[in-house]
């Protein structure tokens, strides 16, 4: 929606834990898109914190958008979503049916029709993020839909994460990508430090990788360190594209026991 990576992305469910804003800014408009956790049957603290945040951003804003997986197959899950988060608001609502990549044609209209069933919706509109199918008519929609005021924020800005937040984000996303079963649930990355070598311009930045238990610790480490190693390597990259410089990435792992049913912990890793 806005061109730029601002949320990470993983076949884990929450993968999503804050509010995070998208800022999408054209010669005669802005729109701020909220993203927000997956509302969930809540198994810890942290899973309580998430369905919060999704309660908060429902209300005030100026069209809701409901996004459904068409090709798990539009079903109960989202009608309980639609039932608790837009029923009763005012605003506009609007359906986007994703992943219609992975549809045959003759199941996207039944799709739609089931989408359409959930809620009231002002708009229901089939699209695919992977492929950018129906993306365009969606941004349309919803700039039809926005009041006229002030812009937010300023023109060069596309999210509202600091640089630290984006940078643990992404390394998260990739060890996401490498651990299996409740591992990824377990993990929290922290930027501890970035300090800048004034001579040759790298910016090296401190990374812990946070897990429940000392045998995530292994899981995540790997054999001779290769899962931590490859995890930095994936990172790397996009840290640079993003940051615009050479970077070198220190990545450790530490255990804080059971945080994310310990609301002090949670509180310190802002989530
Ligand atoms: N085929 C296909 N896969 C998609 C599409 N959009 C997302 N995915 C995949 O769906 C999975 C979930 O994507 P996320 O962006 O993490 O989903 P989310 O709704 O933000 O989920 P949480 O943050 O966990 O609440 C990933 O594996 C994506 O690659 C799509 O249009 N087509
Ligand atoms: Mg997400």
């Amino acid at each position: 929606m806005v061109g730029q990576k601002v949320a990470i992305v993983s076949d884990v469910p929450q993968t999503t834990r804050t509010t995070i804003r998208a800022v999408l800014t054209g010669l005669d408009h802005q729109v701020v898109f909220t993203d927000t956790p997956g509302l969930h049957k809540p198994r810890t603290e942290l899973g309580r914190h998430l369905n919060q945040r999704v309660d908060e951003a429902a209300s005030g804003v100026d069209a809701l958008v409901l996004v459904v997986d068409a090709a798990a197959g539009v079903g109960r899950g989202d009608g309980f979503v639609a039932a608790r988060e837009l029923e009763g608001r005012s605003a506009p609502k609007l359906c986007a049916v994703n992943k219609i990549d992975r549809l045959r044609r003759s199941r996207v209209l039944p799709q739609l029709a089931a989408a359409a069933e959930l809620a009231a919706f002002d708009h229901v509109v089939p699209v695919s993020a992977r492929t950018g199918a129906g993306i365009e008519d969606l941004r349309s929609t919803i700039l039809s839909l926005m009041p006229d005021g002030p812009a937010l924020y300023p023109a060069g800005s596309v999210t509202d994460q600091p640089a630290e937040h984006r940078v643990a984000e992404l390394v998260r996303e990739k060890a996401l990508a490498l651990t299996e079963q409740e591992v990824p649930h377990s993990i929290a990355v922290v930027v501890e430090g970035i300090e800048r070598n004034d001579a040759t311009g790298v910016l090296t930045i401190s990374c812990s990788l946070l897990v429940e238990r000392e045998s995530q610790k292994g899981i995540l480490v790997g054999k001779g360190g290769r899962t931590i190693r490859e995890i930095g390597t994936r990172a790397r990259p996009e840290i640079e594209a993003m940051l615009g410089g050479a970077v070198f990435l220190d990545l450790r792992v530490r255990v804080l026991r059971n945080w994310q049913r310990d609301p002090e912990a949670l509180r310190r890793l802002g989530l």
